[in-house]
């Protein structure tokens, strides 16, 4: 008997009972204690039907995502999921929680299944890159038809169990909430109706009915925009077609063939990193699990803008009151309505309902007074960046708010100690920093003051969970961790533009390797004036800013998306960037003053100089300690800039390109190019001298 896999017989019904929490994940321990377990159940003479349930939070949630890229030991799931297919016996799964991918795919091999109201199952290999291996691409479609596999293989969502029923996946959904009570009413229906073992295998109907059918190639078509530059979700039609062309045994080797292809590519080994680096930036190091969390059942912001806005509906969006403060009623009824207007969008389609957003908007409460704030748990000030400004509100929220309260900035670039300074409570002062679109974005970059205290460290990072943000706990700089690094491709880019290349080629080249938008595109969706306000305060400071043509396009109004025209020129209404010849004009006028010979770049040389220089930043930034560890940085630029996540992040790109490789060209443009950023950082020039990778840290 293994401890992970057991059996019992309850009269006539041999019972298989998985117990490997957290998800009763299929490791080797698990699929050998099946086999095991089911053997049992075949000699136990006085079992008449068998049942698989497990016990804990779900049911199997999946294969071991732990054992990817190590050497497959046997069993394997789909010999496993055939035993049990192959079973005399009738075999039922009793489901609850998640039944995923291997863990649906076993139940599919089960001869019947039933499952408690709420529960869910669905087969999401393919957000991990992969395919459902052990037989999920030819059981699925053999109950549900060509476009529903097709449409749950490929994007990964969940069905519930009501939506499960209709499809024929479960037989039968009870609203208890027992998996093994259910299960074992249908398991003795089963001996005393002598049902039969069903094999899912020999389910022909919807087969013949969708042979032939150019769902496939219709398929495929869609997925050329939704899913651009990924690999697996093509293979998955591909195994799924499988299963109308080929008998059930060719279709599994096929399915086998396709899969291993997938388990082989860069892409599943990114989205794994990132599946496994999205858990694991919660568990800061250096800061107890333990460590108390304070209670935030109510919210101060300050500034009703873009950002204001946007941080309000996140709190509003689960239930948690928020007064949104503004110095003027005019701002404030402004940002109301944005709000608003957001809401009413999301419900037009059909992602809210009205009552939603009557809800939603009735929690956030708009005030002009400060008193206001005397008694919420968290204040979040979003106005524009200024210090002055920042320090004069928080030396009053210094005054009116409570003990204890936690008071945050949601600065993208400030010094939060500095911020912290205006108050007698540096413990309670920490950074709260919002990605823009502030009620879209998933990051939340958290950032530590010298001063802050481990409880409010612990808070925003629970906080960032209760409002459905990935956060980021990291450290003060200028910039933090993703706008220092994003500063730096920047000044790159724009450097690239004043030596020859167009700033519709730079972006091309960020676009090709998976960001949704380039630099110059994001530049315009920002506004131009944000970039060149920070060069002229800079200016105006004594420091020796070199002119950029992009302060041209500023003092010519060209502020990007929001006057029409920027880097790029907009029609009216639409947000697609459309090259300007008056501005690759404007570039070639100031390269002639700067007195450049432009000359022809590549894209190779540009992708080099637009992600080393990060790759180079980010070593710093690791130095330093500012990020912990190089998995924080690589959720920062998935989540907050939407770096590819089949790439696995910024760092973990730089690991499959090879380390010693960047170090080498960052080497080199040190010398050709100058400059700090590209001095090698000594982290970099360290794990390329060791021929270690930023993931062995
Ligand atoms: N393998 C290993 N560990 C897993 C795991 C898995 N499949 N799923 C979750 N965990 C860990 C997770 O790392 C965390 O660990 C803890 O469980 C709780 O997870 C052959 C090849 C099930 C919906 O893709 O979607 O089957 O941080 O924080 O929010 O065809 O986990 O506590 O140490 O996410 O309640 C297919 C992935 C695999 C499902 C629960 N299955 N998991 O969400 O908790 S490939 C999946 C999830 C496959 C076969 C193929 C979610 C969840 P720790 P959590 P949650």
């Amino acid at each position: 008997m293994s401890e992970v896999v057991s059996y019992n017989r309850e009269g006539a019904v041999g019972v298989i009972t998985v117990s490997y929490p957290p998800v009763n994940a299929l490791s080797h321990a698990v699929r050998s204690g099946l086999l095991a377990a089911l053997e049992q159940g075949q000699s136990d003479d006085n079992a008449k039907a068998l049942l698989l349930v497990c016990d804990g939070r779900t049911f199997v949630a999946g294969a071991d995502i732990r054992e990817f890229g190590k050497p497959m030991q046997e069993p394997g799931l789909a010999e496993v999921v055939a035993a049990f297919e192959n079973s005399p016996k009738p075999v039922v799964a009793g489901i609850h929680g998640t039944a995923l991918g291997g863990g649906l795919e076993l139940a599919l091999g089960c001869h019947y299944r039933v499952a408690v109201e709420g529960a869910k199952v669905g087969l999401p290999e393919v957000k991990l890159g992969l395919l459902p291996g052990a037989g999920g691409t030819q059981r699925l479609p053999r109950l549900t038809g060509a476009q529903k596999a097709l449409e749950m293989i490929t994007t990964g969502d969940f069905v519930d169990a009501g939506e499960a029923l209709q499809l024929g996946v479960v037989d039968a959904v009870d609203a208890g909430n027992d998996a093994k009570v259910i299960g074992m009413k249908f398991a003795e229906k089963v001996i005393s109706e002598s049902l039969p073992p069903r094999r899912v295998r020999d389910v022909t109907e919807r087969i013949e009915a969708d042979k032939g059918s150019d769902v496939f190639s219709q398929f495929r078509a869609g997925l050329e925009k939704k899913a651009r530059g990924l690999f697996s979700p093509f293979k998955c039609v591909d195994a799924v077609e499988a299963a109308f062309n080929l008998p059930f045994d060719e279709g599994m080797k096929r399915e086998r063939e396709l899969f291993m292809e997938c388990m082989q590519s860069p892409q599943r080994a990114g989205l794994v990193h990132t599946f496994f680096a999205e858990r694991e930036v919660s568990k800061v190091p250096g800061l107890p699990k333990d460590t108390p969390v304070r209670e935030v059942n109510s919210v101060g912001i300050i500034g009703a803008g873009t950002m204001g806005g946007g941080i309000a509906m996140n709190f509003a969006n689960v239930g948690i009151p928020v007064y949104l403060l503004e110095v003027k009623q005019e701002a404030l009824d402004k940002g109301i309505a944005i709000i608003r207007r957001n809401y009413e969008n999301t419900a037009k389609k059909g992602r809210i309902t009205s009552a939603q957003v009557a809800e939603r908007m009735a929690l956030i409460k708009p005030t002009l007074a400060y008193e206001d704030f005397g008694d919420v748990d968290l204040v979040i000030e979003a106005v524009f960046e200024n210090m002055d400004v920042k320090k004069q509100i928080f030396g009053q929220l210094d005054k009116v708010c409570k003990q204890g309260a936690i008071l945050a900035s949601n600065t993208s670039t400030l010094d939060i100690d500095e911020i912290a300074s205006a108050t007698r409570r540096p413990e309670d002062v920490v950074g709260m920093h919002f990605f823009s679109p502030a009620n879209v974005m998933k990051l939340l970059e958290n950032v530590r003051g010298s001063k802050t205290s481990d409880e409010v460290k612990a808070s925003v990072m629970a906080i960032a969970k209760r409002i459905r943000k990935v956060g980021v706990l990291v450290g003060n700089c200028y910039g933090f961790v993703g706008n220092r690094m994003l500063h730096q491709r920047g000044a790159e880019a724009v450097a690239l533009v004043n030596e020859g290349a167009s700033p519709q080629q730079v972006d091309k080249v960020l676009t090709d390797l998976g960001f949704p938008m380039g630099q110059f595109a994001m530049s315009d969706l920002a506004g131009i004036d944000v970039g060149y306000r920070i060069r002229e305060e800079r200016r105006k400071a004594g420091e020796d800013v070199a002119p950029s043509w992009m302060d041209k396009l500023a003092e010519q109004g060209r502020l990007g998306q929001k006057t029409q025209a920027g880097v790029y020129k907009y029609e009216e209404g639409s947000r697609k960037p459309v090259v300007d010849p008056e501005v690759d004009e404007l570039i070639a006028e100031f390269r002639r003053e700067q007195g450049i010979q432009p000359r022809d770049i590549s894209d190779q040389e540009i992708l080099e100089r637009c992600m080393y220089v990060m790759v180079n930043e980010g070593a710093k930034i690791l130095e330093e300690g500012v990020a912990a560890r190089a998995l924080d940085i690589d959720i920062t630029w998935i989540y907050g800039y939407g770096f590819p996540a089949y790439r696995g992040g910024v760092m973990f790109w730089a690991d499959q390109v090879g380390v010693k490789t960047i170090y080498d060209t960052v080497k080199n443009f040190e010398k050709t190019l100058g400059g700090a950023q590209w001095k090698p950082s000594a982290l970099l020039e360290k794990l390329a001298g060791e021929g270690k990778k930023f993931g062995d840290l």
